[in-house]
């Protein structure tokens, strides 16, 4: 089977309501890139690449698009043997990119499982259950807003909830956390996501403040460096989301047990086949992770929920989706739903979806 096309669309999934916010900016509505890889068989997979607007992480739609740009003539017509080998030819054709080449790394999985007659979660060393774990995350906001919001997520269901702090007086986040765990405590676990905005004393002073109850910090503080430097002075698990910058990082953050958990994201590992790489390293080291992306609709969500199935039960700390925040769905019919907490892993071959390609502003082409 060789490649004969790769198609790149557009899609815009504006945040429903209030703007997802974080300590280090709002987001009303992420521009996602679509990919249609065709094989020449006829058959076809889809992959999503859409970063939480600029300023979450070093990543943009434009670039992705740049970069899909540069690596797709180099790999229509060649042959569809195996992903380590597509992720050769991507390397050979541009460097980093990650983010970029994530898109057509999950076309791909989806494109060869169809091919091969099973599910990606089964391309990915099969489904350890059927319904996957997930979580939600809190948008920053007053505290007695974020008490409301996460007894409201409890009550969904979810059982862990993940707390947005920082870009504020470190006061304002202490109130926010015991407030928040009042109102959950015995229902749900909390995670407490500063996405970089605290300082290392602010962390150190939240932490000490709320020695007594019991959640994670992730990511705190900017940079690794500066987490290290205060994890033995933490009263609580250290987790790591953005300072997971790419594979070689991560990797030696899972091997080198430098956190408590990863906050596992596909599209900056560049896809499903590193993410399975740390996965594997994150069991080996008894490390729980989550598989999520940065926002994104029914293909990158599908992708999560099929290497969360995979994941062994006791590390998986849950499958985070835009979905909740986003009104559309590609596949209308079996499109990614969240019920009472879970996902329900698809039943079709592939991803398990079909997209409606009409939904999609057409980008490019590149079919030799
Ligand atoms: C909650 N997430 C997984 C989704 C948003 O992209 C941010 C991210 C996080 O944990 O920081
Ligand atoms: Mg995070």
């Amino acid at each position: 089977m060789r490649i004969a096309g790769i198609h790149v669309f557009a899609c815009q999934l504006p945040a429903q309501g209030e703007p997802y916010r974080m300590s280090g900016g709002e987001l009303q509505c992420a521009d996602s890139t679509i990919v249609k890889l065709v094989a020449d068989s006829g058959l076809a997979g889809w992959g999503e690449t859409c970063p939480l607007g600029t300023t979450y992480q070093p990543q943009h739609a434009l670039g992705a698009r740049a970069a899909l740009a540069q690596i797709a003539p180099a790999l229509v017509g060649t042959p569809l043997d195996g992903i380590n080998l597509l992720h050769r030819r991507m390397d050979a054709a541009l460097d980093g990119h990650a983010y970029a080449k994530a898109a057509i790394d999950i076309a791909a999985h989806d494109l060869l499982a169809r091919h091969y007659g099973i599910r990606v979660a089964e391309l990915l060393g099969g489904a350890a259950t059927e319904l996957v774990p997930s979580y939600c995350a809190c948008s920053l906001a007053e505290p007695d807003e974020s008490a409301r919001m996460a007894a409201d997520k409890a009550a969904q269901g979810y059982r862990r909830i993940q707390l947005k702090i920082g870009g504020r007086p470190v006061e304002t986040d202490i109130e926010a956390v015991g407030k928040v765990y009042e109102r959950i405590k015995g229902r749900a676990q909390l995670a407490v996501d500063a996405n970089r905005g605290l300082t290392t004393g602010d962390a150190l002073r939240l932490s000490m403040a709320c020695r007594d109850l019991p959640f994670v910090l992730e990511q705190p503080c900017n940079s690794l460096g500066e987490m290290l430097a205060i994890r033995p002075r933490l009263c609580h698990p250290l987790y790591v989301d953005e300072s997971g910058t790419d594979l070689a990082t991560t990797l030696d953050i899972a091997a080198g047990n430098l956190c408590d958990g990863l906050g596992l994201k596909i599209t900056r590992l560049g896809g499903l086949a590193p993410a399975a790489l740390v996965r594997d390293v994150c069991a080996v080291n008894r490390l729980p992770h989550t598989t999520d992306d940065n926002w994104g609709g029914d293909i990158i969500a599908a992708a999560c929920t099929h290497l969360g199935a995979t994941v062994q039960p006791s590390l998986m700390l849950g499958a985070w989706l835009a979905q909740p925040h986003i009104a559309a769905h590609y596949d209308r019919r079996n499109g990614i739903r969240i019920e009472n907490g879970y996902i329900a892993l698809p039943e079709g071959r592939g991803l398990g979806i079909e997209p409606d390609e009409s939904l999609f502003e057409p980008l490019a082409s590149f079919d030799g």
